[in-house]
């Protein structure tokens, strides 16, 4: 059964066949979506246009959600191709300083770029593309346990995705009027060229599977699979939500006695 059957999705932040969003991506186009995609700059744009050409030929526009003129011309651009039924923000910029060391050492400039691309974005695009939306539509985000709980070196990349988490419920509220649905997912830890900033990412990558329920990490394609439900109207009634896709990690308040790490 198809479940994105005639849905028109623009997918952001594919870089690379690696990223969660090309996961996304992948899955959405099995159920029968068509994709239009985003990407940044030049040294992302043949990968981007490869993935894009796998998946159903959908248009590739060029844009910086850290730039009110390129998120306009993204929308304009996109306008020639009809309107939307899904969102999916993927992106995420903290400097690689930022992901290891101490809070209290995060400078101003960092702190607002970071939370300019990882947090605003999600409202500068909902923002731009509020009429190209579809009433009804959904709009899906990427987060990560980092927003909640302390996660060590994941810092200021943990305090954008708690504004994100915000952001997610505030503007389900505002579009709820329109039966637009707004969630997040939190995605457990993957290997991609973003997660691997993280000071000490390939630890947490070992611990997971020794402590998560299910006793394994999530790929992209599990992610893939949710973010289908999500979009689709088996979630017509599922908005301001974090969903979690970690294998159950989330929901350990301590590692259970036989592990050794
Ligand atoms: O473990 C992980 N990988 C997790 C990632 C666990 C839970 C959540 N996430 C989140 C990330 O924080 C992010 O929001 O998932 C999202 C996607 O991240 P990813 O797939 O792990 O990483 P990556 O493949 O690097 O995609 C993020 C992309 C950028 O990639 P590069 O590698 O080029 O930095 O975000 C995009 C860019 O394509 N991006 C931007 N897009 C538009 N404008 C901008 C920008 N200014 N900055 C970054």
């Amino acid at each position: 059964m198809k479940l994105l059957e005639g849905k028109r999705i623009l997918v952001t932040g594919v870089a690379n066949r690696w990223s969660i969003a090309a996961g996304i991506a992948r899955k959405m186009h099995e159920h029968g979506a068509q994709l239009a995609f985003t990407y940044q700059g030049e040294r992302v744009k043949a990968s981007v246009e490869e993935i894009a050409a796998e998946l159903g030929g959908g248009p590739v526009i060029e844009c910086d959600v850290s730039s009110d003129a390129s998120l306009a011309a993204m929308r304009d651009a996109l306008a020639a191709h009809g309107k939307l039924d899904g969102l999916v923000h993927s992106i995420a910029f903290v400097d690689k300083a930022s992901l290891s060391g101490k809070v209290y050492e995060i400078p101003r400039d960092g702190f607002k770029l970071s939370m300019d691309v990882s947090s605003y974005s999600l409202i500068a695009l909902v923002q731009t593309l509020r009429e190209t939306l579809n009433d009804g539509a959904s709009v899906l985000a990427m987060t990560y346990l980092g927003a909640t709980q302390i996660v060590p070196n994941y810092n200021l990349a943990g305090i954008a995705k708690a504004a994100l988490e915000s952001i997610v419920r505030y503007l389900a509220f505002d579009l709820g009027e329109r039966g637009i649905r707004v969630n997040a997912i939190s995605a457990g830890p993957i290997k991609t060229a973003s997660s691997r900033q993280v000071g000490g990412f390939s630890k947490i990558l070992e611990i997971v599977p020794k402590v998560a329920p299910l006793k394994r990490n999530i790929t992209i394609e599990d992610v893939g699979n949710v973010a289908v439900y999500l979009t689709s109207a088996l979630a017509s009634t599922i908005t301001a939500d974090v969903h979690f896709v970690d294998a159950g990690y989330h929901a350990m308040g301590m590692y259970p006695p036989d592990v050794t790490l």
